[in-house]
């Protein structure tokens, strides 16, 4: 058998460079620029960093994303600068951010997306499929796909200013846990002092991530805490049905919100986090911290992420996921 490494050897994967990527992007009149599905804010960080790149480059940049109203993101970013409708022919260039994959790419875009002759990926997810015909600029050991951009943008001497300085701020903010994951490093704070240079209020996005928490949210938080098992090697994993939502008019923007909190728990190795988005589709969130490693089991089961903090999906009803969920535990 393959091993991953080999088989994306095989299939030729079109790597660009940082001087590639401004002949890209400064060769295209019109940008349409993509996130991955559920955005957080790594996501809008950096798509909005990529726009102002691009903008500055020379190319008219769109932004295309689908949010919820309800999302704290919109206290952050200038909501009114992402669309909705992608028509693939006003466009000559894709760029995806903070993403890789098609299939991290919301349902509503991604047939047009995958169709589209010219896309250019930048991201920080290790490849698990690599999508033929794309150019990539990977950089898995940069904590946020948001500083990648700021350091495109820097080192193409673009100057930043303080409102994109705060975008992308956010981004590596949202991706690092404000600066606690262990994806930190001395690259991250070099780059965390450069744009806090541009005079960036960053009490005004902590007040927005980490003092806006809702009522909903503590009661998500206190099901959690009631809720958690613990498996195999100190695996701690909770299921969370759509019924809970109802119960407890919380979201899973709600619920994400705590999944790192969890992470905080010394005891647990991996915290295993089920949720059902859909009618017996269920999203499993994972961490990781003391050596275990979430992302081989996230791919294992169709899903992805970074080393500590990955996804993927289960189908079934409750009973079933419980049965999933525990067997997948004793992998570790
Ligand atoms: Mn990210």
């Amino acid at each position: 058998m393959m091993t991953k490494n080999e088989i994306i050897e095989e299939n030729k994967v079109n790597y660009v460079e940082v001087e590639d990527i401004k002949n890209i992007i400064s060769s295209a009149k019109r940008v349409a620029i993509f996130g991955h599905v559920n955005p957080d804010l790594d996501c809008y960080g950096s798509m909005f960093g990529a726009r102002y790149m691009c903008e500055k480059l020379g190319a008219e940049a769109h932004l295309f994303a689908v949010n919820s109203e309800k999302s704290f993101l919109n206290g952050i970013f200038d909501k009114s600068l992402i669309e909705r409708d992608f028509e693939p022919k006003d466009f000559d260039l894709v760029l995806m951010v903070d993403c890789n994959e098609f299939s991290r790419i919301d349902i509503k875009f991604r047939e047009k997306v995958q169709n589209f002759k010219n896309i250019l990926v930048i991201d920080h997810h290790e490849h698990s499929v690599v999508e033929k015909g794309c150019k990539f600029y990977i950089k898995s050991d940069i904590c946020a796909a948001s500083m990648i951009v700021a350091n495109l943008i820097f080192g193409y001497k673009i100057k930043l200013n303080k409102v994109y300085a705060e975008y992308i701020f956010a981004g590596i903010v949202g991706d690092t846990g404000r600066f606690l994951h262990t994806n930190t490093d001395i690259d991250t704070f070099k780059c965390a002092v450069k744009l806090m240079d541009f005079g960036i209020d960053i009490q005004k996005i902590y007040d927005v991530i980490y003092r806006s928490v809702t009522i909903e949210q503590i009661n998500m938080q206190k099901f959690l805490l009631n809720n958690y098992h613990i498996a195999g090697k100190n695996i701690c994993y909770i299921v969370v049905t759509q019924k809970v939502f109802k119960k407890l008019n919380a979201t899973p923007d709600d619920l994400k919100f705590f999944v790192n909190d969890l992470n905080t728990i010394k005891d647990f190795n991996v915290v295993m986090v089920a949720y059902e988005v859909e009618h017996n589709k269920y999203k499993v969130s994972c961490r990781s911290k003391n050596g275990f490693i979430v992302s081989k089991i996230a791919q294992n089961y169709g899903g992805g992420g970074h080393k500590m903090a990955a996804g993927f999906n289960l189908f079934g009803n409750k009973i079933t996921i419980i049965r999933k969920i525990k067997k997948i535990c004793l992998e570790f």
